[in-house]
């Protein structure tokens, strides 16, 4: 009896996601199509952002089906602007009295995987909650999140960083991911119009952080606005404002025994780099996709992108953030 209820349900369950895959087919043709940087696919243009189809997939899915809960943390970033950082810190905060440096899982497996993305890996998710680290991230704009992490009211992280280094960040995680294909790379002229134009991977850049900034100004007690460059320049009070934030703050005793310090030194560039299942794992799945573990962590610097734009690339991308974010109070 057992075995088939559990087949009829499994029917269920297939039926329904037929109907998504038909329903998200259908709407995927209606949407604009932009330059997929060489990408298998173009960008479909989704409430006004350019994302690439793989993730428009989970980001419909997870619009229709993503329960958010009061007690979820959600880390949500423009992509390029220190994810795999935050992920690290923020759950390396959250587990401190379970795990050390010598028992944390980042000795073994890369951030993404230990805080999965919600347009990418729900059922990761679910197990983590039940684990007691309700973690999750995205890099889905603040208008397009699922209803129910607006309504449920939990915590929201958001991380962005300097265009420039995010733009350089990008262009070369782009490259790198297409040179293991048979496609033709964007040269990095090409990329930087795309990217100047706002189309980029869930950009326009600055609409993606204007939304999630104007929403921190509104409810400050549920969304933490953090820039890599400020997290760069002290680490060490940025995490422990985004324990306090989460609801995991350090008490006296943590902080006079140097506990701050020691998450932030494991979750340092230098350590995470160059452990083994980061230089030499990798992250996905068939259906959108392996990437290589190394690709998260390239030079993990500011002001990096001097290698690679010219002054008046640098002074193109510096004139457009001033005139998108004039009157936000809000500066990159
Ligand atoms: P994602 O959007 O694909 O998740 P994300 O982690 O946001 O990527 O950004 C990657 C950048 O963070 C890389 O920057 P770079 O290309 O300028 O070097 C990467 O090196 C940097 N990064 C990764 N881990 C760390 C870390 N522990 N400390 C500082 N920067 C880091």
């Amino acid at each position: 009896m057992e075995l088939h209820l559990d087949s009829i349900s499994k029917q269920i369950e297939k039926g329904k996601e037929d109907e998504f895959e038909k329903s998200f087919k259908e709407m995927i043709s209606t949407l604009p199509k932009g330059n997929g940087w060489g990408v298998s696919e173009d960008l479909c243009q989704y409430q006004g952002f350019w994302l690439h189809p793989s993730f428009l997939r989970g980001v419909v899915s997870a619009q229709q089906r993503f329960q958010a809960q009061p007690t979820d943390i959600i880390l949500c970033s423009v992509p390029k602007a220190g994810t795999t950082w935050l992920k690290s810190l923020t759950f390396s905060t959250m587990t401190r009295t379970s795990y050390d440096d010598s028992t944390t899982p980042l000795l073994s497996t890369v951030p993404h995987d230990i805080v999965p993305f919600m347009e990418l890996h729900h059922d990761q998710f679910y197990t983590n909650r039940d684990r007691g680290t309700p973690l999750l991230s995205t890099h889905i704009p603040y208008s397009s999140l699922p209803r129910s992490v607006i309504d449920s009211g939990c915590k929201i992280v958001y991380i962005c960083r300097d265009p420039k280094d995010s733009f350089v960040s990008m262009y070369h995680f782009v490259s790198r991911i297409v040179a293991t294909t048979e496609a033709q790379p964007l040269g990095l002229d090409e990329a930087f119009e795309l990217f100047c134009e706002g189309q980029s991977f869930y950009g326009p850049y600055w609409d993606h952080v204007l939304g999630y900034w104007k929403a921190s100004l509104e409810h400050p007690g549920k969304i933490l606005f953090l820039k890599y460059e400020e997290m760069s320049d002290d680490t060490v009070s940025s995490v422990k404002k985004l324990a306090e934030f989460i609801g995991y703050p350090f008490s006296f005793e943590e902080q006079q025994n140097g506990v701050p310090e020691k998450i932030v030194k494991r979750c340092c560039f230098e350590k995470l780099s160059n452990l083994e299942v980061n230089k030499n794992g990798v992250y996905g799945k068939p259906s959108t996709g392996f990437v290589e573990n190394k690709t998260f962590f390239r030079k993990g610097k500011v002001g990096g992108w001097k290698d690679c734009l010219t002054p008046e690339m640098a002074a193109r991308l510096d004139q457009i953030a001033t005139q998108k974010l004039s009157g936000s109070g809000l500066s990159l």
